[in-house]
């Protein structure tokens, strides 16, 4: 196939926060990832310091302003800690910079070549839904910790007792709440060339709970997964407004883990202090759920002793499940993800999961 705007995958996820060290501190703990990379004053950049951290193949980034009146402190006043960047790992940075201008992205850094004694990496970015960013990254030719201008850094507290010593190995998928689905799925079709996937949530299951809708685009080779929400009219506020309303405008939502132990993961998590959502009784209970998901690798009774999700489609299943905001403001949290087979986000689930997030927001008085 003729991939117009091809992609390797995830090169990091990019929060701006109000305390980048605390942060790092609870990535460690709380979601057992390895501080690898680090750069602030002492390393030459003065308004900023950044914590890299990495679980597998994900990495995330962490940036904290150190002096007032930065474009970064004027993000986090304005958004709260947030995702700013959905950096992405492409073969060709300039192909890829000039195809998204010329089919009307707006560019927001040309692409340059960035060096140290470690190789070059080649990035360039343009912007995306709300004030969010794909920074586009060619780390081909680079050896070091993370990019030029970051020394390496020593992990903070030794690996978490679980098998590999990691909670998860890679981001499955990004999930932006906007305000204009189609206009943003359009944008991703034109500009990158992604492809919309079957699995989406239209007016029928809007009106009926979920209060939102929802559809999936991928680039060619299925490394990189987008969900994109718009608010619904529904019974209650939509989710989805809540979380334009309290972080300001559009942004991302949730940020999948994939895990290969759900079960280990969620356990030694909630050990740290993450609260997931609830799910009631009857989810388990269900005499159709069991017809439904078949045969899966834990006991339901496990899973029920957890609160985790399972779903299962053509392909295979899937156990997942989600965690509360992991911020003051009600805007991101995370999703655990075990696939086996599936290629789907859970649709089954949808339902249950929705109704969780409304008694969530009634609990905090957000609604
Ligand atoms: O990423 C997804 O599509 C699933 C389901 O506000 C979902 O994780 C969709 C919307 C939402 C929360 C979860
Ligand atoms: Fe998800």
């Amino acid at each position: 196939m003729n991939d117009v705007f091809p992609v390797h995958g995830m090169d990091a996820v990019v929060f701006a926060v109000g305390n980048a060290k605390q942060a790092a501190h609870y990535y460690s703990t709380a979601f057992g990832m390895r501080l690898v990379a680090y750069r602030g004053p002492e390393t030459g950049s003065r308004d900023e310091v950044a914590y890299v951290l990495v679980s597998g193949s994900a990495r995330f980034e962490l940036r904290g302003a150190v002096r007032a009146g930065t474009p970064l402190a004027r993000h986090v006043a304005e958004h709260g800690d947030g995702v700013i960047d959905l950096a992405l790992d492409v073969p060709d940075v300039e192909g890829a910079y000039r195809y998204a201008l010329q089919q009307g992205a707006r560019g927001l850094e040309e692409p340059h070549v960035v060096e140290d004694e470690h190789g070059k990496v080649v990035v360039a970015a343009i912007a995306t839904y709300g004030e969010t960013r794909h920074t586009l990254v060619d780390r081909a030719n680079y050896t070091g910790p993370y990019l030029p201008g970051y020394v390496a850094a020593e992990p903070i507290v030794a690996p978490p007792a679980v098998k590999n010593g990691r909670f998860f190995q890679a981001v499955d998928h990004c999930v932006g709440n906007v305000e204009h689905m189609e206009e943003w799925v359009g944008f991703y079709e034109k500009v990158m060339g992604f492809t919309k996937m079957a699995e989406f949530i239209g007016d029928d299951i809007a009106t009926e709970y979920s209060a939102l809708m929802s559809k999936v685009v991928a680039d060619g080779t299925r490394k990189v997964k987008f969900p994109l929400n718009e608010p619904a009219e529904g019974k209650k506020k939509s989710q989805i407004e809540e979380f334009l309303e309290f972080y300001g405008g559009p942004g991302v939502q949730h940020v999948a883990l994939a895990t290969n132990d759900i079960v280990a993961t969620v356990d030694a998590m909630r050990q740290a202090g993450v609260e997931f959502l609830d799910t009631p009784d009857s989810y388990y209970d269900d005499p159709e759920l069991r017809s439904r998901i078949g045969e899966v690798r834990v006991p339901v009774e496990e899973l029920k002793k957890r609160r985790i999700l399972v779903d299962r489609d053509e392909d295979g299943y899937l156990l997942q499940i989600f965690t509360k905001p992991v911020l003051d403001r009600p805007t991101v949290f995370y999703e655990l993800i075990e696939r086996h087979g599936s290629l789907g986000f859970g649709k089954g689930n949808f339902k249950a999961l929705f109704e969780a997030i409304e008694r969530e927001q009634e609990r905090r008085g957000t609604l």
